[in-house]
C-alpha cells in the first residue's frame, strides 16, 4: 500500500480541508528539528496548526545563531500547543529527532510525525501520513519521492539520482523492500518508537533516517509509504554536507551486521 486514498480526507476541526480522522480524537506531536530556520518557522507552524486540532508541534532547536530558538519561544508562548526543546550545540539530525521523540512519548502522543522546517515536506500531506496509521492500520508511514504517484519539485537531474541511488544501495544492502529510505517525513505509532530503543541509536544524518527504517522492518512492524512531493527549499541554506552522505554510505553495511545485535541486546527484538 502506498497511498491511503479518499477516504482520509475527512474534516478538519477547522474546516482546513484535511485529515482529521474518524477516530476519536488522536494526540499526534509534529517534531520539527531545525537548525538556522528562522525565514521558515513561523510560516510552517502557522500551516501545520492549521491542518487539524489533533496536531501539536514541537521545535527542536540545536541553538541556532540566527535566533530560530527565539522565533520559536514567542512561537510557544501564543499558542499551547506548540512546545520547544533547546539544545545547546548543533549536534545533527539524529540527536535532535531522538531528543524529541523522546520527548513525545513522555508527553503522552499517541503519534509521533517528523518533518523537515524548509517547506521541502508540505503540511497538507500531514493528513495522509497520520491517517495511514491511525485509520489504516499501518506501524509506520513513509512520506515517499519515489513511491509511484510522489516526486520531487525543483530538483536538478544529479541530485535526483543520488537520492534514488541512495536508497536503492540502502534497500539491496538491508534488504528492504521501501522505495525512499533516507526521507525524514514520517508518521510512526507511539508502541514503534518505545520498540525502537531510538536513544541507542548513533548514526546522526540520513543514516538515521535509514537506521529508523532497517530497526522498524527487523521489528516485523508494517510500513507503508505515503508518496508525497519533496519542494526544494527556498529561503536559508542547506545543511546536507559531504560529511553526512559519507556517513550514510559507510553506515548501511555496519547497520546490516550490528542493529539485530543491537536490538536483541536492548530486548526489543520480538
Ligand atoms: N536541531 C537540528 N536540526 C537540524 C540539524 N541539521 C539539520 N537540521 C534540520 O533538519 C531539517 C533537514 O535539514 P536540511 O538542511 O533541510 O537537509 P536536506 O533537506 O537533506 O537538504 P536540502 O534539500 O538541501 O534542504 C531542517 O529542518 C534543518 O533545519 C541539526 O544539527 N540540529
Ligand atoms: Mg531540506
Amino acid at each position: 500500500m502506498n497511498t491511503v486514498g479518499a477516504g482520509s480526507h475527512v474534516r478538519s476541526a477547522r474546516g482546513a480541508g484535511i485529515a482529521a480522522v474518524d477516530l476519536p480524537s488522536p494526540r499526534a506531536l509534529v517534531i520539527v528539528p531545525t537548525y538556522n530556520e528562522r525565514e521558515n518557522l513561523p510560516s510552517l507552524a502557522a500551516e501545520i496548526l492549521a491542518q487539524s486540532e489533533a496536531f501539536h508541534l514541537l521545535i527542536v532547536d540545536d541553538g541556532s545563531p540566527d535566533g530560530t530558538g527565539q522565533i520559536a519561544d514567542h512561537l510557544a508562548a501564543g499558542d499551547p500547543r506548540v512546545s520547544v526543546l533547546h539544545r545547546p550545540l548543533k549536534a545533527g539530525l539524529g540527536p535532535a529527532y531522538i531528543a524529541g521523540l523522546t520527548q513525545g512519548l513522555s508527553g503522552g502522543f499517541d503519534y509521533l510525525l517528523t518533518m523537515d522546517a524548509d517547506h521541502s515536506h508540505s503540511p497538507a500531506d500531514l493528513g495522509r501520513l497520520l491517517a495511514a496509521v491511525h485509520n489504516r492500520g499501518a506501524d509506520v508511514a513513509l512520506g515517499s519521492r519515489w513511491a509511484k504517484g510522489g516526486g520531487t519539485a525543483g530538483w536538478p537531474l544529479l541530485r535526483r539520482i543520488l537520492s534514488r541511488a541512495g536508497s536503492f544501495y540502502a534497500r539491496v544492502i538491508l534488504g528492504l523492500s521501501l522505495h525512499d529510505v533516507t526521507g525524514g517525513f514520517r508518521c510512526l505509532r507511539r508502541s514503534v518508537v518505545e520498540a525502537l530503543d531510538v536513544a541507542s541509536i548513533r548514526s546522526s544524518g540520513y543514516a538515521f533516517l535509514i537506521e529508523l527504517n532497517y530497526r522498524a522492518a527487523l521489528q516485523g512492524f508494517k510500513i507503508v509509504e505515503v508518496p508525497i512531493v519533496f519542494t526544494e527549499r527556498v529561503m536559508g541554506t542547506s545543511k546536507m554536507s559531504g560529511r553526512i552522505v559519507v556517513e550514510a554510505v559507510y553506515r548501511v553495511p555496519v547497520l546490516r551486521f550490528t542493529t539485530r545485535r543491537a536490538l536483541a541486546r536492548a530486548a526489543v527484538l520480538r
